[in-house]
């Protein structure tokens, strides 16, 4: 096979490592995209999507006119708007259960040659310890669907959905769901295994225990301290375990969990307060929890988002922690203020390390396609400097492939690659789907 052709202004992936004798290793670099299952197979049955009928209504009518644009409130693509009750139900989500074959032809014919999904514990065991053959096979079929475009699947075991029998004994904060999630684990490496390389058993432990007990924002809406440390626990020991028996089982597979690393800032570099504030959120939102999982990890999963700028503010005595949200800077249509150089940041952290490490999330809500593309770029842009500075990156995912369901917020926010017509289940390629490709196919950055 020709190299890909090495351009003086731009970057070449595979030369950024060594080998050991010194000259360029052209290695497979995986360029790909991720979803997960509740957010776009549709028709599932699960803790969330209880959730989701008890609580759209309040949401809908919470949500203010004055603050959203026209793009989001008249969608182009046969969308709800964040008024709409529809908007919080998952309902047929992407219908993406039903039109793998279609998405992967999607993400083929975008030059993939990765794809990181989830498989959804509610269809493989609807009831405590009886599963389904039929939805193994389901999964079976999407696993084969991948490799037959010569797509390297990545699967994520648990992403944030429970079956209900787990929500009624208490979700994660009852020990039990610990055995209760190996034991699926253990069906699927058994009936899967043969087939996957790459497993992801938890995503982002921190962030589903953040929102659901200590922001109540997620199911079950706790605020709880006590039973977030639980939760917490649980998952770092379900993580372990199912490393362990993954490698008993399948030797030579890779595994690790990916990982929400926050980037912070101070509001004022001057300010003493906003400094230690950093500093403290730096480690017990991230890096404490990291150390966790010390040697039981093959490689290193990180999702990155944005930029928290943090201000605290003296009141009564008490200090008040703001997450300042600059409307004027680059932001997302949710607010969220790009940052690419964060990731240069985290992964040069996340050397320390000395594991490979894969980009299993980054993306934005982008209605209008209009900064995704710089979106993507900047932050390979980075990537690469962290390459070329010694990093180990071996892959990089966009969230999503498809437009979906993004939790509690529901439909409104488009994050894919793809967007999808909610209404006639239509798929329509972005723009920056094929700048992302253009960037794929020359395994290099040009400008
Ligand atoms: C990922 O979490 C998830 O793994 C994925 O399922 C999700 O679709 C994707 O992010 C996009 O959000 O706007 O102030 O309410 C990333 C962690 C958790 C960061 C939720 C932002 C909400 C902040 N994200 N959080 S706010």
């Amino acid at each position: 096979m020709v190299p890909p052709r090495r351009d003086p202004s731009g970057f070449y992936w595979g030369a950024a490592r060594p080998s050991k004798t010194g000259e360029a290793r052209p290695e497979k670099f995986f360029f790909g995209a991720a979803t997960s299952s509740h957010q776009v197979e549709g028709n599932n049955y699960n803790d969330w999507s209880e959730w989701e009928h008890k609580t759209a209504n309040s949401k809908s009518q919470m949500a203010n006119r004055k603050n959203w644009p026209d793009y989001i409130l008249n969608p182009q693509a046969g969308g709800p708007n964040p008024l709409q009750k529809e908007n919080y139900i998952s309902g047929r989500a992407c219908d993406h259960y039903n039109r793998y074959e279609e998405d992967f032809d999607i993400a083929k014919s975008l030059g993939h040659n990765a794809h990181r999904f989830s498989i959804e514990w509610s269809r493989i065991e609807p009831e405590q310890g009886k599963f389904n053959e039929k939805e193994i096979e389901h999964y079976w079929q999407v696993i084969k669907a991948l490799r037959k475009r010569g797509i390297e699947p990545f699967v994520t075991l648990w992403h944030w959905t429970n079956p209900l029998w787990i929500r009624d004994i208490g979700g994660w904060e009852n020990k039990k769901t610990v055995e209760y999630f190996l034991r699926y684990a253990g069906k699927i490496i058994q009936t899967l295994g043969q087939e996957v390389k790459f497993w992801i058993p938890i995503n982002e432990p921190t962030i589903y225990t953040g929102l659901a007990y200590v922001m109540g924002q997620f199911p079950p809406e706790k605020k709880n301290l006590f039973k977030a440390d639980k939760v917490l626990k649980n998952f770092i020991t379900a993580y372990k375990k199912t490393y362990l028996l993954l490698h008993k089982k399948l030797p030579g597979v890779m595994v690790g969990n990916a990982n929400n690393i926050h980037c912070h800032l101070p509001f004022n570099k001057k300010s003493l307060l906003d400094k230690v504030a950093v500093k403290l959120l730096q480690y017990f939102r991230d890096w404490r929890n990291l150390k966790w999982t010390d040697g039981f990890e093959d490689f290193i999963g990180l999702n990155y988002y944005f930029l928290d700028t943090i201000k605290v503010v003296p009141f009564n005595g008490r200090f008040i922690l703001f997450d300042v949200r600059n409307p004027n800077k680059w932001i997302s249509d949710m607010g969220w203020e790009i940052y690419p150089e964060g990731i240069y940041h985290n992964l040069k952290k996340l050397k320390e390390k000395n594991l490979p490490i894969y980009i299993t999330e980054n993306g934005l809500a982008d209605a209008k396609d209009e900064k995704r593309a710089k979106f993507i770029k900047n932050h390979l842009k980075w990537v690469h400097k962290a390459i070329s500075e010694g990093v180990d990156v071996r892959g990089y995912f966009y969230w999503s492939l498809l437009d979906n369901f993004e939790w509690d917020k529901g439909f409104w926010p488009r994050f894919g690659l793809v967007e999808v017509n909610y209404k006639t289940m239509e798929r329509k390629i972005r723009p920056s789907a094929l700048e992302y490709k253009k960037i794929i196919e020359a395994n290099a950055i040009t400008e």
